[in-house]
């Protein structure tokens, strides 16, 4: 059995800054028009990603996107940036492609009927700024897993009536990752406050192209509580790892019965942790994982440390030997924008021959993290607010950290 999870992390591109572009998403709200740090937080994405590889869980680096998105600018009739208007540069500027679990949703060969690895890159159509990524994502995502093993799908049909956003809503049950395993869907529906995010016809439409066994895949409704409270992602509010599913009370509408009597599920109560505690420490969003060993760890936020109720959740899920190990990790820069350590990775479970078919430069080692950490030093800077990007010279130092980036993981980091 050599199939294994791997996570593919991006770097937080040198524009990382707080516009407050996601409705719906609390912490971007909140961080508004706030100084960011760039640097801080491509450093922090890329000791993340180090902190798993050293765990033994292999490691894949995805490139930033080029910003500003000047086709998307030059295709709505710009030619420079100083006469963009406000939202739009914001928007065509965002680093948001930094959260790789909305990058696309990616089923394993063990559950896929020609046995090959299925990828459909989200569609992201909820956001202006965040459909900006979509084909530059497939673009990327081709040249990272190429070959016989892997099916690209494209983007779903761009709009909002198959509204995808990737493994943020996505899970997948297994004995062990190396089984067939139960993939699991979550979509949103009518809500009181903020928009859902992801539509059943869109889980619909990738289950039935990534070839699953139709009978087996599972069709969950968020609760519309939760999207009200901010969460605007499934991994805002539950969390799994091969039998382990951990969820809040209110993640959603009703589960399904075939859950329960397969896997072990554990359900965090409104009283254990509110809805509102879980969107602010991102709790939920921790990534949980299998050791090389066996045993399970949890990479949880900073934040949830910070939090004591949040922290003894964490000792219960211990005490009851659910889980053997947390680390709290600090990713802060990418928390003020809603992004906690899972939504930074797009997770994958890759056999031995998969493994060997991936593009060779972007395995994260020890070397290739000294040069990405020097890149960064270099590139990026430590203090930018969104007013900072009329600066015509940030085009130029964005662009050229790209050009760098390209020589190192010898990627075509062109938009597509
Ligand atoms: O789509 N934030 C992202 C955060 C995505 C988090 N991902 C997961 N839960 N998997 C979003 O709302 C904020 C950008 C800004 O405000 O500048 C932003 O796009």
């Amino acid at each position: 059995m050599t199939a294994l999870e791997v996570n593919i992390d991006a770097l937080v591109g040198p524009t990382h800054n707080y516009a407050g572009l996601s409705f719906g998403n609390v912490a971007s709200q909140k961080h508004a028009l706030t100084v960011s740090n760039p640097k801080q937080a491509a450093l922090q994405g890329l000791r993340k990603m180090k902190f798993l590889h050293d765990l033994g869980i292999p490691q894949i680096v995805m490139p930033p996107h080029p910003r500003p998105a000047m086709g998307v600018l030059k295709q709505l009739g710009f030619s420079n940036i100083k006469n963009v208007p406000q939202t739009l540069l914001y928007q065509g500027y965002s680093a948001s492609a930094m959260w790789a679990a909305n990058a696309a949703t990616i089923s394993p060969s063990a559950d896929t009927k020609d046995g090959k690895v299925h990828i459909t890159p989200a569609n992201l159509v909820s956001k202006f700024h965040r459909s900006l990524e979509a084909l530059t994502t497939a673009h990327y995502l081709k040249q990272m897993f190429p070959g016989p093993h892997f099916v690209h799908h494209d983007p779903l049909p761009a709009h909002l009536t198959f509204a995808d956003e990737g493994a943020a809503n996505h899970m997948r049950l297994s004995k062990h990752h190396a089984n067939k395993g139960t993939e699991i869907f979550v979509y949103g529906g009518a809500t009181k406050k903020y928009p859902a995010r992801q539509s059943m016809q869109a889980c619909e439409a990738i289950a039935r192209l990534h070839g699953l066994d139709l009978k087996r895949a599972v069709f969950l409704e968020q609760h519309p509580d939760a999207i009200d409270a901010g969460v605007f992602h499934n991994d805002v509010i539950a969390m799994s790892n091969e039998r382990l599913l951990i969820y809040h009370e209110k993640a959603f509408k009703r589960l399904d019965r075939r859950l329960q009597d397969h896997f072990t599920l554990i359900k965090i109560t409104e009283r254990q942790l509110t809805l509102r505690a879980a969107v602010a420490t991102y709790f939920f969003n921790s990534q949980l994982v299998t050791l090389p060993d066996g045993k399970m760890a949890v990479i949880a936020p900073k934040e949830c440390e910070e939090h004591a109720r949040a922290r003894s959740c964490f000792e219960f899920l211990m005490a009851e030997g659910h889980v053997n190990t947390v680390y709290y990790l600090d990713v802060r820069e990418s928390m003020k924008n809603g992004g906690g350590p899972a939504c930074l990775r797009l997770r994958m479970v890759l056999t031995e021959t998969e493994r060997q078919a991936v593009h060779s430069c972007i395995w994260l080692d020890e070397e290739l993290y000294d040069v990405l950490y020097r890149w960064i030093e270099k590139n990026y800077r430590d203090r930018m607010t969104p007013s900072d990007l009329y600066d015509p010279l940030l085009v130029r130092e964005s662009y050229q950290a790209l050009a760098a980036l390209a020589e190192i993981t010898k990627m075509n980091l062109g938009a597509a």
